[in-house]
């Protein structure tokens, strides 16, 4: 029998085409997708899938013993924005579901583990440009603090329980098969949708707010490669920073303005203006590239390109 996968959040914005990848990559089969709740056609259609709550130990380890699970992709989680609004509810579900995998990993049930961290995990007193893997983080977010936590968790079960757990600081993801919901960097896959619908578009970040970002076939790609790379050429057992473009929401108006010329921005900072500020620009992602050979495909203007033909098709 081939590879086994459980994803757990198959539905959300990375878990949907993680799926997709995976089920072309490994057979249908072989990529269990679950959710809370039920995802998109092509998601539903294209292989297996169990109705889960991340949270749930016992129902995870059925669906883990019943499909002889290998390895474990836990992509539920509680984003940014709204995990200030909900505290305990985004510290329960970023934490319990991270230790269900965990221990499912330290009994020896499954394999191997990716975990998703951020880069939410800097804070206001971090060096903001090229910000290194390993510095002061001290995040000011309850998300930023949940995904800290997870990395210290995970480099502890690691070392003390031998648990082949990967990880990767994403940046802010820009797709167009499904959309992010309750992050910061949501403007920057708002902004495609309202060019092509309305012209226009009012942000919620200021104009020169520059983030970390990444389209996701990139973001897919990395996963999927540092999943597979052999376990002792991983030095980082955290999370790896990873990079591909940095940009502020003006440019991103002007790039899309290279194809809708009558495209119109307003800027319109609410509460999320505050965690931008507490990020990262750029990053500094050698690690990545030196342990596992990473390098990006796309920069702002090729991702704004395929998010404009894919988005227009729709
Ligand atoms: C968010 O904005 O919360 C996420 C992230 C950067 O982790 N996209």
């Amino acid at each position: 029998m081939g590879k086994s996968i459980l994803i757990l959040g198959a539905c959300g914005q990375i878990g949907t085409e993680l799926t997709l990848e995976l089920r072309q990559k490994y057979g249908a089969d072989a990529v269990v997708a679950s959710d809370i709740r039920e995802g998109s056609s092509s998601l539903m259609e294209s292989g297996p899938f169990e109705l889960l709550d991340a949270t749930n130990y016992a129902a995870i380890e059925d669906v883990v013993m019943y499909y002889e699970i290998e390895e474990v992709y836990l992509m539920a989680a509680m984003l940014s924005a709204t995990s200030e609004k909900f505290p305990l509810r985004a510290w329960n579900l970023n934490m319990n579901s991270l230790f269900n995998v965990l221990n499912l990993g330290k009994e020896k049930q499954i394999d191997k583990i990716f975990w998703p961290s951020s880069i939410a995990i800097f804070g206001p007193n971090t060096p903001k440009e090229n910000t290194p893997q390993h510095t002061l983080t001290e995040p000011s977010t309850v998300y930023g603090i949940s995904k800290l936590s997870g990395e210290r968790w995970c480099e502890y079960y690691h070392k003390k329980f031998d648990v082949d757990v990967r990880s990767i600081r994403y940046p802010g993801l820009i797709s167009w098969k499904t959309d992010p919901g309750g992050g910061t960097t949501d403007y920057a896959v708002e902004i495609f949708h309202e060019a092509l619908t309305t012209g226009k578009y009012t942000c919620f970040l200021a104009a020169d707010t520059f983030l970390p970002m990444m389209f996701m076939d990139d973001a897919i790609r990395a996963t999927i490669s540092l999943m597979e790379k052999e376990s002792n050429a991983l030095t980082v057992r955290s999370s790896y920073n990873l990079a591909a473009m940095s940009f502020s929401p003006r440019q991103l108006a002007q790039s899309i303005q290279g194809y809708l010329p009558n495209f119109e921005i307003r800027y319109e900072p609410d509460f999320r203006q505050q965690i931008a500020d507490s990020w990262p620009s750029s990053i500094d992602d050698s690690l990545a590239r030196s342990d596992w050979g990473w390098i990006p495909n796309y920069d702002l203007d090729s991702t704004t390109k395929t998010m404009l033909d894919n988005l227009k098709k729709e």
